[in-house]
């Protein structure tokens, strides 16, 4: 039987950062992490199941080489006595930016994998899953504001996202500012990889990261808006600092980048509760509220080539599915 399956996710920011991985094939990550997902930007993924022949297409091109290969290896995970499958994936956001688009795509993928699979997955299986494909996707099975915890069995059963606030419970806004939307040099998985088995500051990065990731949620429980962003930048730094002593360096951030965290802590010392943060990439994304975040897009909005205010979004979840033959 042919079936197809279309599941819609959105990516999320990590506002306290995976940054390495004690286990490379399973994604197992060193610390936990605590991410919003973002309402604006999302990856529809279908999903058919029973074809002639394994295909991936991304945004409208087949994809080849290690791209395809990550796809049809994650299906394998999702059933290894699977049929052939067509994968059709489109993003409507700019990918490898930084952007975090491997959370959303993998997210998608593993929510109309396992329907089509006939998997019966709750929502923290589908969270371990989506981590096998891409560690930040496990994250996006879930709306709002999301604690992954690192768990500690072999196995990675234990490693996967809770949620700790619905997208509604807390009206707070991400300003995405764009210095850069092409790729970067340096993948992430890379970029982790060499900062944790080269950087002298990776222990004290994993230590303290583990601190903030439980102090971050404990913040989004109590809208504690101010600590939250002390965490955020925090643990923003600290993935920095690994990353410019890797051998040889990973660097994302460019001299936009420094000039918009400049401008964020301008309006900070103004009074205004906001924070900034960057990812595998140059963007900067500022954590507000809704009420500034007009704001603080006006005075990042001539520093950068395009500026996005988004709000937390919702789940993955499946759209549509269909039994197109049998
Ligand atoms: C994060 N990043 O927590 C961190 C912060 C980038 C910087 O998760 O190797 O694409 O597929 O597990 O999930 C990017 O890493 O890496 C990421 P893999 P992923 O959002």
């Amino acid at each position: 039987m042919t079936r197809a399956c279309t599941a819609i996710a959105h990516p999320n920011i990590a506002l306290v950062k995976y940054w390495g991985k004690r286990d490379r094939p399973l994604n197992l990550p060193s610390t936990s992490s605590v991410s919003v997902t973002l309402g604006g930007f999302r990856t529809r993924t279908t999903v058919t199941w029973g074809v002639a022949q394994d295909g991936v297409r991304i945004d409208g091109r087949t994809a080849t080489g290690p791209v395809a290969d990550r796809v049809r290896r994650f299906l394998d995970r999702v059933d290894p006595k699977r049929p052939p499958c067509r994968v059709e994936s489109e993003s409507d956001f700019p990918v490898a930016a930084g952007l975090a688009s491997s959370s959303s795509a993998f997210a998608a993928l593993a929510v109309a994998a396992a329907r089509v699979a006939g998997l019966d997955l709750d929502p923290g299986a589908l969270s371990a899953l989506a981590r096998q494909g891409s560690g930040s996707a496990c994250r996006s099975i879930h709306g709002g504001f999301v604690h992954w915890q690192r768990g500690a069995a072999p196995d990675g059963s234990d490693s996967r996202a809770v949620p700790i606030l619905p997208a509604g419970a807390w009206d707070l806004r991400i300003v995405a500012a764009v210095v850069d939307a092409g790729p970067k040099a340096i993948g992430s998985t890379e970029g982790m990889e060499r900062s944790r088995l080269t950087s002298p500051c990776y222990p004290a990065f994993v230590r303290e990261n583990e601190r903030l990731a439980s102090w971050a949620a404990r913040c989004v429980e109590t809208r504690d808006l101010l600590g939250l962003v002390d965490a955020m930048e925090r643990s923003t730094l600290l993935m920095q600092a690994t990353m410019t002593t890797a051998v040889p360096p990973v660097r994302y951030v460019r001299p936009d980048s420094l000039a918009v965290v400049d401008a964020v802590e301008g309006l900070r010392a103004q009074g205004l509760t906001c924070g900034w943060t960057m990812d595998a990439g140059p963007n900067v994304k500022v954590l507000c509220t809704a009420s500034e975040a007009d704001r603080v897009a006006g005075i990042l909005g001539p520093l950068v080539s395009a500026v996005h205010v988004l709000t937390p979004g919702g789940p993955a979840v499946v759209e549509s599915e269909t039994a197109l033959s049998g």
